[in-house]
């Protein structure tokens, strides 16, 4: 266990950076013997490849450990929403199901069903379930964690991947235990339990493991918020910001994570947008290309969870209309995005500063020339900054009405 650290440290934040080493050093040196057009094609290819980037999360345990339940919860969704994973039912398949995420459908969980649910001794299991394709294991169980967890653990291990695990409905033993005791702490019963799944681990062979006591049903509480921020540490940058988008938006820290992850994604957005492919725009000081800024700001929306669909799953959940969650957003930008919504977003917004601009660019701080005042990758830029500032205030509104509902 333990993520190893991200192998990329151009960057001073904590957030991920997209390019490895030698593709900064690509960047840099093609930009100096060639300027703007000649980074732009190693900028679509990596906009691309973000794109196409897929994650395959694997979920594997006992039936009735919990595994549907969970990975809902992962992917925002309730049993009875469209898309959800059937919950309570036993498993009937030896197949891994593949589960996407609503908004982004590169990432999947998938629900492996656990050895002992199988006929298969573990080790044709392990040959059958081809671990290979999965980026990291979340190992859930519910009464205690068994010699397969162990032997899983280690081939996982082996195969150089990380694994979690999870012991689940930690909700429910409290409450039974809440109602059985005159004196009951809360604390001192998880450290129970917490020691329990550890030494049951220990004995098969896993010295020392992290175990996460969460419930899929309260994701704010107990493990639930750690584990969240361990998931994906080990997954290489390009990879952990993808998994970073496709969280649920449970606290305002998330949020201000996905607008780290995309906030990288700008400057790449505005130097392909800009020059060549612009087009004049009226209400627009600079030529811009107005599909680019329209799929960014469809794409941030999808991403903080203020997509359409999502804010009608959002509005079931909390007993209230997608009009009344808009409403409280008082945001232009959950509207259909059109030309004039964009331009007029423009009229009222802050200047950036350029000193944002250069540490965008950390690349080659020579791009800096062409974001000179007046031009379509300033003004692309900038529209783009304003458009994800106030979306992400937009979510933490969203998020704030959402939990004042329960
Ligand atoms: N109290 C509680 N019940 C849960 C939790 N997660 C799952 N369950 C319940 O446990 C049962 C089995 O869950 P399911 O997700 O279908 O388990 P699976 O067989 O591993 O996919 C269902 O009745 C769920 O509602 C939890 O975190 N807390
Ligand atoms: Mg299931």
């Amino acid at each position: 266990m333990g993520g190893s650290s991200s192998s990329q440290q151009a960057d001073q934040s904590e957030t991920p950076t997209y390019f490895t080493q030698e593709e900064l050093s690509k960047l840099k040196s093609e930009f100096e013997t060639g300027g703007v057009e000649k980074i732009k094609p190693l900028l679509e290819k990596k906009v691309k490849e973000l794109d196409n980037t897929e994650l395959n999360i694997a979920v594997t345990g006992d039936s009735g450990a919990g595994k549907s339940t969970f990975i809902n919860a992962m992917r925002g969704l309730r049993k009875q929403d469209e898309g959800a994973a059937a919950v309570g039912t036993t498993e009937t398949t030896m197949e891994p199901t593949g589960y996407p995420h609503p908004n982004l459908p590169n990432v999947r969980y998938w629900d492996l069903p656990g050895i002992g649910s199988t006929r298969f001794t573990a080790g044709s299991y392990l040959k059958k379930m081809q671990l290979k394709k999965y980026d990291f294991f979340i190992i859930v169980a519910v009464n205690r964690f068994t010699e397969n967890d162990a032997k899983l653990a280690k081939e996982i291990k082996r195969l150089g991947k990380e694994f979690y695990f999870v012991r689940s409905k930690i909700d429910a033993d409290l409450d039974s235990m809440r109602q059985q005791q005159t004196t009951f702490d809360e604390d001192a019963e998880m450290e129970k339990i917490r020691s329990d799944c550890v030494s049951q681990l220990g004995k098969a062979g896993i010295p020392d493991p992290t175990v996460f006591l969460i419930s899929s049903f309260k994701k704010n509480m107990y493990d639930f918020p750690h584990l969240i921020k361990s998931l994906g540490a080990g997954l290489p940058n390009v990879k952990e910001s993808v998994f970073v988008l496709a969280l649920p938006n449970l606290s305002v820290e998330i949020i201000r994570k996905k607008g780290e992850v995309l906030k990288k994604r700008i400057w790449m957005w505005a130097i392909i947008s800009g020059g060549v492919g612009a087009i004049p725009v009226p209400g627009l000081s600079a030529a811009c290309d107005m599909g680019i800024l329209i799929a960014a700001v469809i794409d941030f929306r999808k991403c903080l969870c203020l997509n359409d669909a999502a804010l009608r799953r959002l509005a079931e959940k909390t007993s209230k209309s997608v009009e009344e969650l808009k409403a409280a957003a008082q945001s232009s930008l959950l509207e259909e995005i059109t030309a004039q919504v964009i331009v007029r977003l423009r009229l009222g917004a802050v200047a950036v500063t350029v000193s944002a601009i250069e540490a965008a660019l950390y690349v080659a701080p020579g791009v800096g020339s062409v974001f000179g005042a007046g031009s379509s990758f300033l003004m692309t830029y900038m529209i783009l900054n304003d458009a994800l500032k106030l979306l992400m205030e937009t979510a933490e509104k969203v998020l704030a009405v959402a939990k004042g509902a329960h």
